[in-house]
């Protein structure tokens, strides 16, 4: 029906283009894949952080998903910031509508500098409702223990958290270790086998790791690479947009994507 490989971002807007469905887009197309996106929140920020965020109307929500979707059938999917229980289940309730797949969810609580970007209650509803279909889940350390209780320093950690989260339906658990203390280790939990990629880590506060890294891996799947394929290729890509990070205002660096 298409002659090109499309990934679907449904996401928060970040106005910056740092992080949100703007840098997904942006992910999808140097990756190679055509990008297409939902606004599920918008936000007032610069790269200083959240101001301000306003849901989007779940009718109207639903309305932009059917328009889309009737038309275009995406070959990978992922979410980022949905902020409420209703965006979370209007999105599960057409992943089976539209016979979607290869479904990554980016667990988002909160942005870089503190701000909530989902109200009481979402990531229950996204353990409930998006897990069990998902593909692959991305949270980072801090979003792992909170879903799973667990108190996250170290390798070992996260490789409990990750069995902990593969039980709750995913075919794969990626917990980003990005705030670990001493190397940035990131692994990959298939239900299994572990994959653990460790890089240098770099200093300074970047925005938007999250949004792309899960980006890429949706961009990847959209692709047809395998789960760990794709998990090679995303902390690569990932790793090369914080080396060469750019400075857009006065807060924090952006990924160079
Ligand atoms: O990085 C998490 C994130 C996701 N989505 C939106 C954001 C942020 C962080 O600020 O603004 C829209």
């Amino acid at each position: 029906m298409h002659n090109q490989k499309i990934a679907l971002t449904i996401a928060g807007s970040d106005p910056t283009g740092g992080a949100g469905f703007q840098a997904d887009l942006k992910t999808f197309h140097a990756l190679g894949a055509y990008g297409i996106s939902i606004p599920a929140a918008l936000t007032a920020q610069n790269t200083n952080g959240v101001l301000d965020v306003k849901e989007i109307d779940p009718h109207f929500f639903s309305s932009q998903i059917d328009t889309l979707l009737i038309d275009s059938h995406p070959d990978a999917l992922k979410t980022g910031m949905l902020f409420s229980s209703e965006i979370v289940k209007i999105v599960a309730e057409k992943f089976k509508t539209y016979n979607l797949n290869n479904l990554v969810i980016d667990p988002v609580r909160a942005s870089t500098s503190g701000a909530s970007l989902m109200e009481e209650g979402v990531l229950e509803a996204m353990t409930k409702h998006l897990f069990p279909i998902a593909k692959v889940i991305t949270p980072n350390m801090n979003e792992a223990s909170v879903l799973t209780g667990l108190e996250i320093k170290n390798e070992d950690d996260m490789k409990k958290a990750a069995i902990k989260l593969f039980h709750l339906g995913p075919e794969a658990v990626i917990i980003t270790g990005g705030h670990l203390k001493g190397k940035a280790v990131d692994i990959l939990f298939d239900g299994l086998d572990f994959l653990s990629l460790e890089q240098d880590r770099l200093d300074g506060e970047y925005h938007g790791t999250g949004c792309v890294f899960s980006s890429a891996i949706t961009a990847c799947l959209a692709l047809d690479y395998k789960i760990n394929e794709a998990f090679i290729k995303a902390k690569d890509f990932v790793w090369k947009a914080m080396k060469t990070a750019v400075t857009i205002g006065k807060g924090m660096k952006i990924l160079n994507v």
